[in-house]
């Protein structure tokens, strides 16, 4: 056992000096061109003074506007502002000034101007904002004004934000976060591209991150001093205890069902059930259009028809399908097919049934459950919204429950509402339930932490979780530090820690140019 003072000299100076080998990688960040380490000095370290020249575009929509914004960043900003108009600026502060041109002098327009000096900026760079009036000739004036500035060129797309991102403004998941929140449609999903674009996946990852840091030192410590000879008691138990509690951790992080991606993109509800039970009519209920063809022949749907909607804040991707049941058409046997194949892809399914027929079999002694085709017992689950359709055609309403009783006893499930897609009646309780439920599995905010949101995230997470079980088997200290390493990379390769050169296009590819 050590003295405090070993200790420390022994264990936690190695930890502070620790440097990770370099074949495995680095932690700077790479400028793509020069294929060189940023170098520490802040001065040095912007992206634009190793490009050396200043980007400009105009970052609101194109086309005719009350106001327009055009954005400069990069070394030679304030060059545009003492160029094109006559004041001091101050900066972060809105000035009114003439706008003119750097070369003829031409007022081309008045203009509030803002001036932010790196690294307190959008990008991290020397900004300037033009605050225009938004009409097609002010903007292509100010844009070929600037044009005519040494150093100056038009920017690409995205190109602000992988400026920013190369200045240490924001990490991966933050950049895709604004991403998410610019291509945000519902309420659902700006919440959580908000929440992922202030940082909430950065904070967890780069926090997880750090641990493994840390505790790869102490394996570091031990490989370098030995474990009897220098080295406090318990050190070894104690990373494979931490390395233990991380694991559980992301494991419990990985295991959210997708809730992040599927809000993402789009929470993809499938409307299945028998023949004319009301599947095409519930669809354009919801829709509020005639999106399907409704008839009264049963096996008139064959394709599968979707449709997107905002439903209470939420994205769902909704889609009508063929009614199930055995059948010789080819034609629908294919609709079928393709009906089956939609069910076995939805995140939500709703099985709608018609009350009538139900209640029909009920009065001749007859199971109607069992009449139904053995495809849709298979399919449902104790997820599957079940809907009791035609409700209006039920003289006796409180006939109703014990519809709904009776049905629960062959289909059980956690959700059931009767209700009628001709009259309207029963759809409000519907609608509130609905959402409701939408909250409860996939609202983000509803979630301690972040929820993950990309595929990427996924794939890093998983490489590093099977590292972590490396290290918890392997009796090779060495090598398990060296699984240590590649669990630290993976999570390096979320947030851009490391070089994640070949995953930035993609990225910024889904940027505006002026974002
Ligand atoms: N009375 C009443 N009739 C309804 C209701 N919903 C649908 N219908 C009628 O039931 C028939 C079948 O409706 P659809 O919506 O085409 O049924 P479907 O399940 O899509 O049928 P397929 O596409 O053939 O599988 C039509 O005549 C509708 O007008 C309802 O709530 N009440
Ligand atoms: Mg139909």
């Amino acid at each position: 056992m050590l003295f405090k003072k070993e200790i420390f000299k022994n264990v936690f100076l190695p930890l502070k000096n620790f440097q990770f080998r370099p074949y495995v990688f680095s932690s700077y960040r790479y400028c793509p061109k020069l294929k060189s380490p940023f170098l520490k000095n802040k001065k040095q370290k912007f992206y634009s003074t190793l490009h050396n020249d200043t980007i400009y575009a105009l970052s609101t929509a194109q086309g005719k506007a009350g106001i327009a914004i055009i954005r400069v960043s990069g070394p030679n900003a304030s060059q545009a502002a003492i160029k094109m108009t006559s004041k001091q600026l101050i900066p972060r502060k809105v000035t009114r000034k003439k706008i003119s041109h750097p070369k003829t002098g031409e007022i081309i327009d008045h203009g509030l101007i803002l001036w932010f000096p790196g690294p307190n900026s959008y990008t991290g760079e020397d900004t300037v904002e033009f605050h225009i009036h938004g009409g097609t000739s002010v903007v292509r004036g100010i844009l070929d004004a600037l044009g005519c500035i040494e150093n100056f060129r038009h920017a690409e797309a995205g190109e602000f934000t992988r400026r920013a991102f190369y200045n240490d403004k924001y990490d991966l998941t933050e950049i895709e976060g604004l991403a998410d929140l610019l291509n945000a449609e519902t309420e659902a999903q700006r919440r959580q591209a908000l929440r992922q674009a202030q940082g909430g996946l950065k904070i967890l990852y780069e926090n997880w991150r750090k641990q493994l840091i840390e505790n790869t030192a102490f394996l570091e410590a031990i490989i370098d001093f030995g474990e009897d000879e220098n080295i406090e008691d318990g050190v070894l138990e104690r990373v494979t205890e931490n390395i233990r509690i991380l694991k559980s951790k992301i494991s419990e992080h990985l295991n959210d069902n997708r809730r992040g991606e599927i809000l993402r993109d789009g929470i993809h509800v499938t409307i299945l059930g028998p023949p004319n039970a009301g599947k095409s009519s519930f669809l354009n209920y919801l829709a509020q259009r005639r999106a399907a063809i409704v008839s009264p022949i049963p096996g008139t749907t064959r394709d599968i028809i979707e449709i997107s909607l905002n439903f209470g804040g939420y994205p769902i991707i909704i889609s009508d399908t063929a009614g199930l049941r055995p059948s010789n058409d080819v034609i629908e046997i294919e609709g079928i097919s393709r009906a089956k194949d939609r069910i076995k892809t939805a995140d939500i399914k709703i099985l709608i049934l018609s009350s009538l027929e139900i209640m029909n079999s009920i009065k001749c002694d007859n199971n109607y459950f069992y009449d139904i085709s053995s495809i849709i017992r298979d399919t449902v689950d104790v997820d599957t919204y079940l809907v009791l359709n035609k409700c209006d055609l039920i003289e006796h309403k409180p006939d109703l429950s014990k519809l709904k009783e009776i049905s629960l006893k062959y289909i059980s499930t956690n959700y059931i509402w009767c209700l009628s897609c001709l009259t309207g009646e029963g759809f409000d309780e519907f609608q509130k339930s609905f959402i409701n439920s939408l909250k409860k599995k996939y609202d983000s905010s509803t979630s301690q932490v972040a929820l993950i949101t990309q595929a990427r995230h996924r794939e890093h997470l998983r490489d590093c979780l099977k590292a972590l079980e490396n290290f918890l088997v392997l009796n090779n200290i060495v090598l398990a530090a060296e699984e240590l390493r590649f669990a630290t990379h993976a999570l390096g390769k979320i947030t851009g820690r490391v070089d994640v050169e070949e995953i930035l296009g993609v990225i910024f590819q889904q940027f505006c140019i002026g974002k």
